[in-house]
């Protein structure tokens, strides 16, 4: 916060906690590290609260929730990226079958081209259609 007052929201320490019980807290280290294996250097870890607050602009946290789903880095986020990041968001507490049902949905609804996967510009118009999902 002494280093860069404007990036940091003034809560930040009272956001720990919660980052701590985030299941995509291992992810979310690992697309900020430069490294990209969760080593964040001072620099990392302020861009990471910057996209993290609330003031961010929804374009930055659609490009970063992007990359935390992207889990194997293709650029793209295909079915077997959406089943971790679903069974990450319910715990393990769904069935294959139910994570099967979701994902074809998603895939289903957002997939504008058609290519049986989600790029950025697909998963940006899905975040247009569904304003709650960056909270
Ligand atoms: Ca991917
Ligand atoms: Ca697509």
């Amino acid at each position: 916060m002494d280093l860069a007052p404007q990036l940091v929201p003034l809560d930040y320490t009272s956001n720990m906690p919660e980052l701590k019980d985030n299941p995509f807290r291992q992810r979310i280290a690992e697309v900020f590290s430069e490294d990209g294996e969760g080593n964040m250097t001072l620099d990392d870890f302020l861009d990471m609260f910057s996209v993290l607050s609330e003031m961010a602009p929804r374009d930055l946290k659609a490009y970063y929730a992007f990359k935390i789903y992207d889990f194997n880095n293709d650029d793209y986020i295909c079915k077997s990226d959406l089943e971790k990041t679903l069974n990450k968001l319910t715990r393990n507490e769904l069935t294959p079958e139910e994570v099967r049902l979701v994902c074809d949905k998603v895939i289903d609804e957002a997939d504008l081209d058609n290519d049986g996967r989600l790029s950025l510009e697909d998963f940006r118009h899905m975040i247009v259609r569904a304003p709650d999902f960056l909270r």
